[in-house]
């Protein structure tokens, strides 16, 4: 082959995917109605819709009162919302029938955070919470006919004003970006006081929609199935069902299923009926990679001793074993997750919310981000502690799809209290979410909170924010309380899933500290590292490190103009949330592509560098499996158009990033580490259990496609490892730019291949009439376009957008 010829077709399928949810019978003689909302514009008095769900913010956006915050610097016209209490109004019709009934329960699923619910003009409820559930019996305060509804909501910073102004220190929450610091008081996503990667929208009103329940007996909330324990041919197992109010104690019910027979059980008087299940030749539930992700799907039924149905629900769970092991070995300290009894090789990355706005995330939304996490190769996901707990929808998807889940709780890079009002409330959160999200076969990892323990050890609170003495033990007696003793015995409570109090376990400053548990590696971005110290400083299990890059034009275009586009222009600037800046990006992208003439190679070569610095990790730490077991990258995605560390952008593009994560997280795959730059090894990787053989056929090219070296050789290995295949300076003596291209066959034993550019005098730009790009498939209706792109050139790094 004289000249390469590269005929890319690049197919984007959004495919759409639906999951069905759980779905709780209740007995006939019940009702379930979801409520419409209006809000009143504090300014003007004013009434107008909100919705089912949604935050006053956005209710101001869609009824035009507000224009986009994303848009340009329309961010810094929300501050006034915070100055209102804000009241919302619904009406509710209830019937003789209804009424007649002995519970009307008005449930908040997510209710968005201090608010009083009036019924009637009667106060029923008080929240203070927005990841917990409230419910409230309002049967004595309805009535036949119409019955009104009103919440009124206090912004966070008026509630703790008075609290704040007396308080002996303020607790550090650095993140928040009001200068009334209040984050970690109040029970809310955290990123929506500010975050490096996120605007402040303090927002008030409905995550999920308000419903109503009518009913007679009791109502099942919530099923769980732990696995115990799995032998040779059988898994034992705890089923359990989660009830709204407490069963009569001594009293018999019987339990039926579809797949596993019959029970009569016995209530200890508690909410929860549990009962172990004996599951003979269980198909388990694999991660991706390991097996199959098996889950079961069985329909239980609830009844009494005289037939009558209590509950009825279709439950779908999976059988598997997850653990946590942390040894001391010849390295340090190890940070392992076993499924099933057998280490697995963790590959993803971290996810944060999907909007500032929590209750425009759609199902559809979060099972394409799980979508993408498939096709990216990811067998484990990050749930982040700074923003929400994930949707049911989002863990099955996980579930079906084998991916790993490991969930923080929402807790990050502050100082949380202590006293006993702040811990029941958070241990009723607890109570709320630990059984919905542990239902999950997914769910291997539950960690207590997102570098709070770190960030009181190292990032100077004690000084900045001046706690000392008895005020500093506090902190310590307080971070004990929540994530040593309330976290992991709630967890027990109702898991095995195993729990860690913090992530990272050690910090990133020191040598000897990467080989000790869970690292944050933030050398690069936060520090003065070269990006190639990534290949070099490799924790245990990694479960952050990343760099940032800039969305593509079709996103920019959506918050600035053309005229804007320039990293001094007051918009790039406001979009840019981390203090560290895009001067970081430029020196790393000037260091490895040279000087950039405009905005546009910028942008380019920001995704560049961008993908670049996180593969050079990802390398590193697949070769060095399996002293490391764990690679997930910060951050998989974005709640708003704007520069930051995600690999999709706001609007689900993808960038360079997440195309190199996809070839870099394949199961038995080529990785390239670089020892330094331009001195490039070539890796076979392999993260599975069994054994993997094949022959590896190497083929270097010049950049004219000129063959200067082959070479093939057998391979055959035995378990997760990685084996070098050639450093880049042994093939054709170092002194050309070269095509590596590498061929083999992977687990399944199809072929492979995959080319990597050794270039030692640096970046060269593609001209414009070195290819041509035609259309060849455009169908809309399925979201589907092929296009070929035609050279006799090399081409490498080519963006289409
Ligand atoms: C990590 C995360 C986030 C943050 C990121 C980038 O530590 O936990 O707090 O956005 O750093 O600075």
């Amino acid at each position: 082959m004289k000249n390469l010829l590269l005929i890319s077709l690049i197919i984007i399928c959004i495919s759409q995917n639906s999951i069905s949810q759980n779905s709780i019978l209740q007995s006939s003689m019940s009702k379930n109605t979801e409520l419409n909302w209006n809000f009143q514009d504090p300014r003007t008095n004013q009434i107008y819709p909100l919705g089912v769900k949604g935050s006053v913010q956005e209710g101001l956006i869609s009824n035009k009162l507000m224009p986009d915050p994303f848009d340009q610097l329309n961010e810094n016209l929300f501050g006034w919302v915070e100055d209102y209490k804000w009241t919302c109004t619904s009406e509710l019709q209830l019937t003789a029938v209804d009424l007649n009934h002995k519970f009307i329960k008005l449930e908040f699923p997510s209710i968005d955070t201090y608010a009083d619910v009036y019924v009637n003009d009667s106060l029923v409820l008080t929240t203070n919470n927005a990841f917990k559930s409230f419910s409230v019996d309002i049967k004595n305060v309805a009535k036949v006919g119409n019955n009104s509804i009103k919440v009124i909501f206090t912004p966070p910073v008026i509630f703790h004003r008075a609290e704040y102004d007396t308080m002996p220190y303020h607790l550090p929450a650095i993140n928040d970006v009001s200068p009334i610091a209040i984050a970690s008081m109040v029970r809310k996503p955290q990123y929506q006081f500010g975050w490096d990667w996120a605007l402040r929208m303090v927002t008030m009103g409905f995550n999920k929609p308000a419903v109503i329940h009518v009913y007679n007996v009791n109502r099942l909330v919530q099923t769980n199935v732990q696995t115990k324990n799995i032998s040779d041919n059988s898994a034992e197992l705890d089923f359990s069902m989660h009830f709204d109010q407490n069963l009569v104690a001594n009293s018999t019910y019987y339990w039926s299923s579809q797949l596993n027979g019959k029970r009569e059980l016995t209530s200890d008087g508690s909410k929860i009926l549990t009962f172990p299940i004996e599951v003979n030749n269980p198909k388990l539930w694999y991660p991706k990679g390991h097996g199959d992700p098996n889950l079961y799907e069985d329909k239980w039924t609830l009844s009494d001793k005289n037939g009558n149905i209590l509950a009825q629900q279709d439950v779908v769970y999976g059988i598997r074993t997850a653990d946590l092991v942390q040894n001391e070995d010849q390295w340090g300290t190890s940070f392992e997750i076993w499924v099933n009894k057998k280490p697995i090789f963790c590959k993803g990355g971290d996810y944060i919310p999907q909007d500032i706005f929590l209750a425009r995330i759609s199902t559809e939304e979060r099972l394409r981000m799980v979508e993408m996490m498939d096709q990216a190769n990811f067998n484990m996901v990050r749930v982040w502690g700074g923003g929400m707990y994930a949707d049911d929808d989002f863990l099955a998807a996980c579930d079906k799809k084998g991916i790993m889940v490991w969930h923080d709780m929402m807790f990050a890079c502050s100082v949380y209290p202590g006293d006993s009002a702040y811990l029941k409330n958070v241990e009723e959160e607890f109570d709320y979410q630990i059984p919905r999200i542990s239902s999950h076969a997914s769910l291997v990892l539950f960690n207590g909170n997102n570098e709070v323990d770190v960030a009181w050890k190292n990032w100077g609170f004690q000084l900045r924010y001046g706690i000392h003495g008895k005020d500093a033990k506090a902190v310590e007696e307080n971070y004990d309380k929540l994530f040593k003793v309330l976290a992991p015995n709630t967890i027990a409570k109702y898991s095995n899933i195993p729990y860690v109090h913090t992530s990272p376990l050690s910090n990133w400053t020191e040598k000897e500290m990467f080989d000790h548990g869970t690292q944050h590696y933030w050398g690069v971005w936060h520090g003065k590292d070269d990006i190639e110290e990534f290949s070099r400083k490799i924790g245990r299990f990694n479960a952050e490190y990343g760099f940032q890059s800039f969305p593509e034009f079709s996103t920019l275009r959506t918050f600035s103009y053309p005229e804007q586009w320039n990293l001094d222009s007051a918009v790039m600037k406001h979009h840019q949330k981390s203090y560290v800046g895009n001067g970081m990006i430029e020196k790393h992208a000037k260091r490895l592509y040279g000087k950039m003439q405009n905005f546009e190679t910028f942008v380019y070569y920001s995704q560049l560098t961008q993908a670049k610095a996180v593969s050079i990790a990802v390398a590193g730490h697949r070769v060095d499996a399996p002293r490391c077991m764990g690679t997930l990258f910060w951050q998989l995605n974005d709640c708003w158009p704007a520069p930051s560390w995600s690999s999709i952008d706001y609007y689900n593009n993808w960038k360079a990033l997440q195309y190199e994560m996809r070839k870099d997280f394949k199961n038995v795959t080529m990785v390239q580490r670089i020892n330094k730059l331009e001195e490039e090894e070539y890796f076979f990787v392999s993260d599975l259990n069994d054994t993997v053989q094949s022959k590896i056929k190497m083929t270097a090219y010049n950049f004219k496609g000129k063959i200067k070296e082959t070479k093939e050789i057998d391979v055959k290995m035995i378990g997760l490892g990685s084996l070098s295949i050639i450093k880049a300076e042994k093939i054709d003596d170092h002194k050309d730019n070269l095509v590596v291209n590498f061929e083999w066959q992977d687990e399944n034993g199809i072929l492979c291949s995959r080319q990597f550019v050794h270039e030692p005098d640096n970046y060269h730009e593609a001209d414009q009439k070195d290819f041509t790009v035609e259309i060849i498939e455009n169908d809309s209706l399925n979201k589907r376009i092929a296009i070929k792109i035609n050279t006799d050139k090399f081409l490498n790094d080519f963006w289409l957008s």
